[in-house]
C-alpha cells in the first residue's frame, strides 16, 4: 500500500509540474541501495555492542556512577573493539539494543549509557559503517516504574517475562497498557531522532523490533499472543514511527532459526511486502553442531528463495556460539552455510566477559577469525567503503 501511495504521490507531483520530477531516495531507500550492491562484493561482518565493552576490558561506566556524569564520560579509549583488536579492522555492521529507553532509564539493560550509544552510533555511521537497533522492551504489565533498577529479579519485569499471555492485547488500543505503551514509543522515537549527523542528517539505521517472534520467550512471543494481536503490535509501532515523520528506518522482520519454515507458517506473522525491506534469522548453536547446520540450511533455502521472491534483503540478524566453545566454529560450521545464500550481513551478539560471540586477540578463537577477515566474500568496514 505504501509503495503504492509514494508513486501515485510521485505522479502527481510529476503531473504538477508537467515536467520530469527526481524524486530524492530517503536514508532507508539509500541503505537498501547500498546493501543491495554490496552484496556483490559478499556479506558483511556486523557485531553487538562492539565499541562498548569486551571479553577481557570495559568502556562502560560502573553501576554506582550518577547519571548526569554519563554525558561527559570518556572512558572507553578510542578504536575500543574486540574486532578491531582481532584483526585491524571494525566490524561493517554494529548493533545496539533500546531496552530501557521505554522506562526513560539512562542506561539499557546491559548497561550501556544510552548517551554512549547515540555517540558510538553515530560514529560508526560517520566512518561509513552501517547500524542497526533492536529493542528488549520490559514487560508492560509487570515492570516496576524503573525498571530493572528497581528490585525485580530477572526475569521479572523484563522482556523474558511471560508468566501472562495477555501482554501484547494490554498495550492495544482499549488495553490496560494503551497509554503507557504509547509514551514507551514515542521515547524510542525521541531517541532515534537524536540520531543524527553533525550536519543534521538522520542517520540510517535497520530497525528490527519484535525479534524473535516465532519462540515463546518474549512477551510478543509465538504463544504469547495470536496472530491479530502480533500483527496489531507490529503496524501500531510501525504507524507511530511513520507518523513521526522518519524515513531514515529501513525495517527488518528476524524471526529466530526454526529448521521447519513453510510459507504458510511464516506468512502468519510477516508483517507484509509493504512493511519490511529486510528479512532475517537470529540463529544460535545452542545445541549439536549437526542440529545447527540441518536447521541453519533448511531456513536459509527458504528465507532466501522468499526474499528474492519477494525483493527483499536478506541477513542473519543475530548469530553465534556462545563463548566459542569451538575456536574453528567461524570458518568451519558458519562460514560454508552462509557462503551460499545471498546474504547482506551477519552479526555476531555481544562480548560481555560471561558470554560472549565474538573474537577476541587472547582467545583460541582469535586464529580462526583472522581466516574469516582474510577471506574475500566477507566484508569488515574497510571493505565497504573502498
Ligand atoms: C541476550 C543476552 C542477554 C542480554 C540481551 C540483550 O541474548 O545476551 O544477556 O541482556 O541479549 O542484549
Amino acid at each position: 500500500m505504501r509503495q503504492y501511495i509514494y508513486i501515485i504521490g510521485v505522479a502527481l507531483m510529476m503531473a504538477a509540474c508537467g515536467q520530469t520530477t527526481i524524486v530524492e531516495k530517503t536514508q532507508s531507500e539509500q541503505l537498501a541501495e547500498r546493501m543491495q550492491s554490496l552484496l556483490q562484493k559478499g556479506y558483511m561482518m556486523g557485531h553487538q555492542d562492539d565499541p562498548f565493552y569486551g571479553v577481557t576490558w570495559s568502556g562502560i561506566v560502573s553501576q554506582g556512577q550518577k547519571a548526569d556524569s554519563l554525558q561527559n564520560t570518556n572512558v572507553i579509549p578510542a578504536d575500543s573493539s574486540d574486532v578491531k583488536r582481532t584483526v585491524g579492522d571494525f566490524p561493517a555492521v554494529m548493533g545496539f539494543d533500546l531496552g530501557g529507553i521505554e522506562m526513560d532509564d539512562t542506561k539499557n539493560l546491559d548497561s550501556v549509557p544510552f548517551s554512549r550509544i547515540h555517540d558510538e552510533l553515530i560514529a560508526h555511521h560517520e566512518r561509513g559503517g552501517i547500524v542497526t537497533l533492536s529493542w528488549h522492551p520490559r514487560n508492560p504489565v509487570t515492570t516496576k516504574p524503573h525498571g530493572g533498577l528497581d528490585g525485580q529479579i530477572f526475569p521479572a519485569g523484563s522482556a523474558w517475562d511471560v508468566a501472562d499471555t495477555t501482554v501484547v492485547k494490554s498495550v492495544l488500543p482499549d488495553g490496560t497498557q494503551y497509554e503507557k505503551f504509547q509514551t514507551w514509543m514515542q521515547r524510542v522515537a525521541d531517541f532515534i531522532e537524536t540520531l543524527k549527523t553533525k550536519d543534521g542528517q538522520p542517520v540510517p539505521i535497520i530497525f528490527r523490533p519484535w525479534h524473535e517472534n516465532n519462540g515463546s520467550w518474549f512477551w510478543w512471543g509465538q504463544k504469547n499472543c495470536s496472530d491479530e494481536e502480533f500483527h496489531a503490535l507490529w503496524n501500531m509501532l510501525q504507524d507511530y514511527m511513520d507518523k513521526r515523520g522518519f524515513d531514515n528506518l529501513l525495517w527488518s522482520y528476524s524471526p529466530n532459526l526454526d529448521g521447519h519454515w513453510t510459507e504458510e507458517r511464516f506468512m502468519q506473522r510477516y508483517p507484509g511486502n509493504d512493511r519490511v525491506t529486510l528479512i532475517g534469522e537470529d540463529a544460535y548453536q545452542w545445541g549439536t553442531e549437526e542440529d545447527f547446520k540441518t536447521q541453519l540450511t533448511a531456513d536459509l533455502t527458504f528465507l532466501s528463495d522468499f526474499a528474492k521472491k519477494n525483493d527483499k534483503l536478506l541477513a542473519m540478524t543475530e548469530c553465534g556460539l556462545q563463548n566459542m566453545t569451538d575456536s574453528t566454529w567461524w570458518t568451519r560450521v558458519l562460514k560454508p552455510i552462509v557462503d551460499q545464500y545471498p546474504i547482506s550481513y551477519f552479526l555476531l551478539w555481544r562480548n560481555a566477559s560471561h558470554e560472549y560471540f565474538g573474537p577476541s586477540p587472547e582467545l583460541p578463537c582469535a586464529a580462526d577469525f583472522k581466516q574469516l577477515y582474510e577471506a574475500d566474500n566477507t566484508l569488515f568496514l574497510r571493505d565497504i567503503n573502498n
